[in-house]
């Protein structure tokens, strides 16, 4: 462009004095080939038309028309500075809360360069306290929060979007934050809930840690064997039943443990964890949610072994037999409740193709067990100490009135003994604690 001045009619807007360069750009226009440099930004808006640059200068416009007759070279500008009037990312931030708690999935739109890491920090403006998150690493310091992206979710490029989320209690006012950042840089555009906050703890809820020694939603996962405090087990034989994380399937976050069970005892796979359990003794509380495909058979079926290392390192079962669901004792094959039809009638199905949440303790100081479908108790999978005529009464028969578990491990999958079946399964969002945890 030998005299440097504007020679072709593209749409063009200038770029507002507020905002910084995100993108340069380097040009060839046809059909003359000659160089053009423009800026982009998400922000600018179209407010004149022709205004072409020559080679070489240092002015800058912004392109946002059709350039269909450029080549393009993007050249990406490191580290712009923070724009005087405009924000280089905006956060939204959906709220759920009841009265103790919430969950808020944030949504983070990168304006600025595009990033291979982002940290997002904010203030909170009370008491909350996360206690888990997903899709993403989040710590707490006071009332400051820093939220690092997964090892999966980290890239970030100009005009993308990312989100996680985390859960917390609060009492008192739950404000949203109004300092988000995005790697030190201001953030604003900061929304507002979105979803009127409900009274009470809404179901569909994720991980409740605020008593738990965990709770796991699989979501930092990397890989597709499950890792961290999970491993895959197949005591004593195995076969094809598969363990893996899932990232299509999820009751909350991105992703869960899929288990694909088959028939036949050699056949079974958990994904089992056998460091924390120890630590809510002597009564051990559990919630999960569990989807399957398949409606539980009339043969026995496990889909959650624990091992009793009080007796003998042999497996307490939770499952199902007869179409409900059903606790096994592997030391005597004691069943709760009896699988009379009074006694499997005292007890539920499993619903397929939904998420179910399960919830039970058992007490190795008194040996009872309670169990909870979707919050609300299940008599059939009650053992209270007291015999009951078709629930308990065989569990607590002869040497079972002094049963004392002491449970070392937790083993979500698949075993069918024979006659039991196939199923596909999902876990999500598994807790581990000392007290009762809720849905
Ligand atoms: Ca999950």
């Amino acid at each position: 462009m030998g005299d440097g001045t504007a020679e072709y009619a593209h749409t063009v807007c200038e770029l507002p004095n507020a905002l910084v360069p995100e993108v340069i750009f380097v040009a060839l226009c046809g059909p003359h080939l000659r160089f053009v440099v423009g800026v982009v930004s998400k922000r600018c808006q179209v407010r004149s038309p022709a205004v072409i640059i020559g080679p070489m200068r240092t002015q800058l416009a912004v392109f946002c028309g059709a350039l269909s007759a450029l080549a393009l070279v993007a050249i990406v500008v490191p580290n712009s500075a923070p724009a005087a009037g405009g924000p280089l990312c905006q956060v939204t931030d959906q709220v759920n809360q009841w009265s103790t708690g919430f969950t808020s999935n944030l949504t983070v739109t990168n304006n600025g360069p595009a990033l291979t890491t982002w940290t997002v920090t904010w203030t909170f403006g009370g008491n909350q306290q996360v206690t888990s998150a997903w899709n993403a690493q989040v710590t707490q310091a006071g009332s400051g929060v820093t939220a690092t992206n997964a090892s999966f979710n980290g890239v970030l490029p100009t005009g993308g979007s990312v989100s996680f989320g985390f859960q917390a209690t609060y009492s008192g006012a739950n404000g949203t934050p109004a300092d988000f950042a995005v790697n030190g840089q201001p953030c604003n555009g900061t929304g507002t809930p979105t979803t009127t906050p409900p009274t009470t703890t809404p179901v569909g809820s994720g991980c409740t840690a605020g008593s738990a020694i965990f709770c796991d939603g699989f979501d930092d996962q990397a890989g597709a064997t499950p890792s961290g405090r999970w491993s895959v087990a197949t005591p004593n034989c195995s076969g094809t039943g598969t363990a893996s994380i899932d990232g299509t399937v999820a009751h909350t976050g991105s992703k869960s443990l899929k288990i694909v069970g088959t028939d036949g005892f050699c056949n079974h796979v958990f994904a089992a964890d056998p460091t924390d359990p120890p630590a809510a003794a002597p009564t051990w509380f559990v919630r999960f949610w569990i989807r399957h495909t398949t409606a539980l058979p009339t043969g026995h079926v496990t889909f959650l072994a624990m091992n009793n290392s009080a007796a003998g390192n042999t497996d307490l079962r939770l499952g199902g037999q007869n179409g409900a669901l059903m606790w096994n004792r592997q030391s005597d094959d004691a069943t709760l409740p009896d699988q009379s039809p009074a006694g499997v009638a005292q007890s539920v199905p499993l619903p397929v193709n939904t998420w179910t949440c399960v919830e039970f303790s058992v007490s190795g100081a008194t040996g009872q067990i309670q169990t909870w479908v979707d919050g609300t108790a299940v008599p059939g999978l009650t053992e209270d100490g007291v015999p009951t005529q078709n629930v308990d009464d065989q569990w607590l028969a002869g040497s079972g009135a002094s049963w004392r578990p002491n449970l070392t491990d937790l083993k979500l999958g698949w075993e069918s003994y024979g006659g039991g079946g196939p199923d596909n399964l999902w876990f999500d969002d598994v807790a581990l604690g000392t007290s009762r945890i809720g849905c």
